[in-house]
């Protein structure tokens, strides 16, 4: 999308926030895409300290290109934080709108398009697996058969409008997320993206959209989550649910 596009479809400023724990291989391809799809948006770089140098990486593409922006976090690891960290620089630099998006190429950039017109129109979009049009070719079964029970739990938990709760690519309108208490947010980890989007149910006056995406494998490095990740997530949603009741 260009300037005078988004001008003319009234996104205003376009911020990706990608959050990084160790993808050196990534990196270059995934800014390159994103910016080959939205050449006017800001690509926010949150990365945790990566071991394998993602943040040095980060900081010479910063160096070379005002487009490109790095938040290290010193001394803390997890999704949530850093979304939420992320998310929060956006909305006070002046985005109108924040994509999140993983990035380890599972997400196509070519979609930010897509996701920015149809913020247009709702409080979050969510790139969605599970409705018409949405596909996970080369996903191994147990990683399918993790998300599907993630979806079924959290949506009875929290009554949510969605099909898709767990995705990371999304696009947030920032009104919705000035109104999000995000010190109140209990998820370090993958359960934020569950707990913003019931706040956003909550506090939001646009409501919830779901577009079909694609999802990818990743082709290089490897996923942070796993066992630990997945039942520390679901215990902290039931801890919320509690929290919420009382
Ligand atoms: N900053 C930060 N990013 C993270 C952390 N854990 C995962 N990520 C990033 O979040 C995105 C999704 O993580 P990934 O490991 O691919 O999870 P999966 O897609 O569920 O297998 C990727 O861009 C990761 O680099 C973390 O602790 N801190
Ligand atoms: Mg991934």
């Amino acid at each position: 999308m260009t300037a005078s596009q988004s001008e003319a479809s009234g996104s205003g400023p376009v911020w990706v926030v990608l959050p990084t724990f160790n993808e050196a291989l990534n990196l270059h391809e995934a800014v390159a895409r994103i910016q080959a799809a939205a050449p006017d948006a800001t690509v926010l770089v949150v990365d945790d300290e990566s071991p394998d140098g993602t943040g040095g990486l980060a900081d010479a593409l910063a160096k070379q290109d005002p487009r490109v922006v790095v938040l290290h976090r010193r001394g803390e690891r997890g999704l949530g934080r850093a979304l939420a960290a992320g998310l929060q620089r956006a909305v006070a630099s002046g985005a109108s709108v924040a994509l999140a998006m993983d990035c380890d190429l599972s997400h196509d950039p070519g979609d930010i398009p897509r996701f920015v017109l149809a913020a247009q129109s709702a409080d979050l979009v969510l790139g969605s697996r599970y409705i018409p049009g949405g596909h996970m070719p080369n996903w191994a079964f147990h990683r399918k058969l993790l998300s599907a029970a993630a979806n079924v739990f959290v949506r009875i938990l929290f009554m949510l409008p969605a099909r898709d709760c767990t995705t990371g690519y999304r696009a947030y309108r920032s009104d919705v997320l000035g109104k999000i208490p995000f010190d109140r947010l209990n998820s370090a980890g993958y359960s934020f993206q569950v707990e913003i989007l019931f706040w956003i149910t909550r506090l939001g006056s646009r409501g919830v959209r779901e577009i079909p995406i694609t999802f990818v494998d990743r082709a290089k490095g490897t996923s942070k989550m796993g066992p630990r990740e997945a039942i520390a997530g679901a215990l902290n949603l039931l801890r919320v649910r509690l929290a919420l009741l009382r």
